[in-house]
């Protein structure tokens, strides 16, 4: 099997987060073509273990519980791949390497022992009408949405705004969702050099007054975020709280 010319991208164990190597991998799993092992290893759906997370997993000691799902809505360009990436992996390689959406990417993930299905829901105009026609399909048993706007973005608020209102303004819609769900809208691209500038101020203002002025019938709350300032503990409380 030769593998050492090939360009494979790096994996983490799920676990303790090491780095896996695709020549161990080969190496653990030999029955495996070279074809199929890349399959595999490509495969964002699939958890891959360190040995010892392994068989610590093997020995019970990571229960996975229930499977949660997180929905990420907003416009395009909003960040919402990029928010994906960031909750799932920890961290983004490349930001200026993201392609648009192409309709649904689900990443899962792994937190406090519990399964995360995060589905990225592209912003596109068809895809959003697709989304709310085909709200049967894509709203139901989901346990928080966050919504990505473009804070530096001003152009768009009006129009992100009348997405959002269409969706948390839709009775059907919020019967699918449930009272119990949690909505973080999220202030995106609020990076650390321009976040007290008065242009941003002015526009998490604006923003604030037009999303206080809809009527949603959940308990929302608001976040100003940036990749370049993303932690564990924004992570932690997007898929948590
Ligand atoms: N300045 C800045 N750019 C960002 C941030 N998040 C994402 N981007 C950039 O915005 C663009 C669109 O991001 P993407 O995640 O693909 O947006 P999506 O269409 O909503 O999925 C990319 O070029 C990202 O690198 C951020 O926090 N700050
Ligand atoms: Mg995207």
């Amino acid at each position: 099997m030769s593998y050492k010319q090939e360009n494979l991208k790096k994996r983490v164990c799920w676990k303790c987060k090491n780095q896996l190597n695709f020549k161990h991998f080969c190496g653990s799993n030999k029955s495996l073509s070279l074809e199929r092992a890349k399959d595999l290893w490509f495969n964002s759906n699939l958890e891959f273990f360190c040995c010892k997370c392994y068989i610590e997993r093997e020995g019970k000691i990571l229960h996975v519980s229930e499977l949660k799902k997180v929905l990420i809505l907003g416009f395009p360009n909003s960040g919402k791949t990029a928010i994906t990436h960031l909750l799932k992996d920890r961290y983004l390689e490349d930001p200026e390497s993201l392609l648009p959406t192409r309709g649904i990417s689900i990443q899962f993930c792994l937190i406090n022992n519990g399964r995360i299905a995060i589905w990225d829901l592209g912003g596109a105009s068809t895809y959003r009408r697709r989304w709310i026609e085909r709200r049967e399909l894509i709203f139901p048993e989901s346990n928080k949405v966050i919504y990505v706007i473009d804070i530096q973005d001003s152009l768009l608020f009006n129009v992100t705004i009348k997405y959002f209102s269409e969706i948390f303004n839709s009775r059907e819609i919020c019967d699918i969702l449930g009272p119990e769900l949690k909505l973080h809208v999220l202030f995106h691209k609020t990076d650390p050099d321009i976040r007290n500038s008065p242009t941003i101020n002015k526009n998490v203002e604006i923003l604030t007054q037009k999303i206080n002025s809809i009527n949603i019938p959940f308990k929302y709350e608001i976040s100003k975020t940036s990749i370049y300032s993303f932690n564990p503990n924004i992570s932690d409380s997007l898929l948590n709280s």
